[in-house]
């Protein structure tokens, strides 16, 4: 194919390209790919000018991702970056929800170092899972979330897929209901996890927010939730964390669930559990389990996403489940096939080495025991220090405000009311790094550290408006 490249500055291009003088004139003769030329000249990188069946192409030497900009970091995530970054000695992160020992150091469960060592005397191979997933997780995996005596196990009523932890079942989630139920909305709690939106967005998936949290009581806006719920076009999915609730610790009551589970049936809605947290709110599989199981006992078809990354400690290894309960066996099977679908060109399948842990620790008597022992020692060092937390508050902290609220909230994490100005004066003067919502994980304090973080708190509250 003939085609001459000639040097030369062009005076039409932008500023910021002005010193790149070094452009390419092309000339083309015969056919030419004039879409991509006006994709490209919409970029303005490329100028043409056409002289009948010649084209000259004025190609720019520079990156074809120049119109792309630096994204934020990630509100929890970008934190422990910042974290690594800081050279002080006291610093603390209490951004991302990872449990960490009384030393401060990443926990990998002994049931988990267990059940790895049985997988490698076994010497299990590496091929593909099926698209849905291995079948023995996403038996226990099922049994462990809705009880294995439950009548939706019995009679197959449930799809379960493996799926890429909690974020990556969310995401197939939300992908079935754009796809299925177009337009239909999903209404979340204000304030959720904020990667609930992103997620959604990316999906395609409308949604908006319910009343969740009320800053007056530190509690929960109940009249307003229910309200928001009612008000939500018939046929929305309602977003529910089954329990520790995240970012606000504040879970609603049993006599709550029914009520929101009322309303739920009254207006038609689907509801969407996301459980992440599952034996990490109370201790207790079984308790934590108890609003999803309670909205299934009523006969309703809901969702459910599941992680392990929390209660089992295996956050790097992606694993957890989406369920879709249905009201028959057919229509689970038909649901079924319709999320290996979505997985398949989305990642094809998902990996092995969790979902062989999970597997072996749940589908084992011993193994579980010994699992909800470790889970409880978790659950109830969290516990400590949220006491701890709230005794050196108290006992510092000289104005006579009520730090109660932080003994109500469950869970993971600790909602403590600070504004951004407040938490950037937690991590820019204290070097305590934490989420701009005044959420700080309790997973990641020691009992040690408590003193020091109401120091922080106290002083934050306090000093900065
Ligand atoms: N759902 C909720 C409510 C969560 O809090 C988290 C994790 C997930 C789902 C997803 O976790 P997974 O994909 O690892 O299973 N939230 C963390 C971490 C602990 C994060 O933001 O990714 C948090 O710090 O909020």
């Amino acid at each position: 194919m003939a085609s001459t490249m000639i040097a030369l500055a062009s005076a039409s291009l932008p500023a910021s390209l002005s010193l790149r003088n070094n452009c390419k004139l092309k000339m083309k003769r015969g056919s030419f790919d004039h879409n991509a030329l006006l994709k490209e000249k919409r970029n303005s990188f490329i100028k043409t000018k056409s002289f009948g069946r010649l084209t000259m192409v004025v190609a720019v030497n520079v990156s074809r991702f120049e119109g792309i900009t630096m994204a934020p970091p990630d509100p929890i995530l970008g934190v422990s970056e910042a974290f690594k970054a800081d050279t002080n000695e006291m610093k603390l992160n209490l951004g991302v929800g990872a449990y960490r020992t009384e030393e401060l150091q990443p926990y990998v469960l002994n049931v988990v170092k267990k059940a790895e060592n049985l997988m490698l005397e076994r010497g299990e191979n590496k091929e593909y899972l099926p698209i849905e997933g291995l079948a023995a997780f996403n038996i226990v995996t099922a049994e462990l979330l809705f009880g294995a005596a439950n009548s939706v196990i019995q009679q197959q009523r449930v799809a379960t897929v493996q799926g890429l932890s909690g974020t990556g079942s969310l995401r197939l989630a939300a992908a079935l209901i754009e796809r299925y139920f177009p337009g239909a909305k999903v209404i979340m709690s204000s304030p959720t996890w904020g990667n609930h939106k992103n997620i959604l967005n990316d999906a395609g998936v409308p949604w908006s927010e319910y009343r969740y949290y009320d800053p007056k009581t530190v509690g929960l806006d109940f009249d307003g939730m229910i309200s928001d719920i009612k008000a939500a076009p018939e046929g929305s999915f309602v977003l529910l964390h089954g329990c520790a609730h995240n970012p606000t610790g504040i879970d609603p009551t049993p006599e709550q669930w029914e009520k929101i589970a009322d309303v739920i049936q009254e207006k038609n809605h689907i509801p969407f559990f996301d459980v992440a947290y599952q034996g990490f709110a109370s201790g207790s599989l079984d308790a934590d389990a108890s609003s999803v199981r309670s909205f299934v006992a009523r006969g309703m078809e809901l969702l459910v996403a599941q992680s392990y990354s929390k209660n089992l400690g295996l956050y790097a290894e992606r694993i957890g489940a989406i369920n879709v309960v249905c009201s028959s066996a057919d229509a689970a099977e038909r649901v079924k096939s319709q999320l290996k679908r979505l997985a398949r060109p989305m990642y094809s399948n998902p990996p092995i080495h969790g979902a062989r842990i999970v597997a072996n620790v749940v589908g084992n008597p011993a193994l579980f025991s010994e699992w909800k022992a470790e889970m409880e020692l978790m659950a109830g060092r969290i516990k400590n220090v949220r006491q701890k937390l709230y005794d050196s508050l108290s006992a510092k902290d000289k104005s006579g405000k009520d730090w109660s609220f932080i003994l109500k909230q469950i869970g993971m994490f600790s909602f403590t009311g600070l504004n951004k100005a407040q938490s950037d004066n937690m991590t820019n003067k204290w070097h305590v790094y934490m989420t701009k919502d005044g959420r700080v994980s309790l997973a990641g304090l020691s009992s040690a550290k408590c003193e020091y973080l109401a120091d922080a708190i106290i002083d934050s509250y306090h000093n900065v408006s």
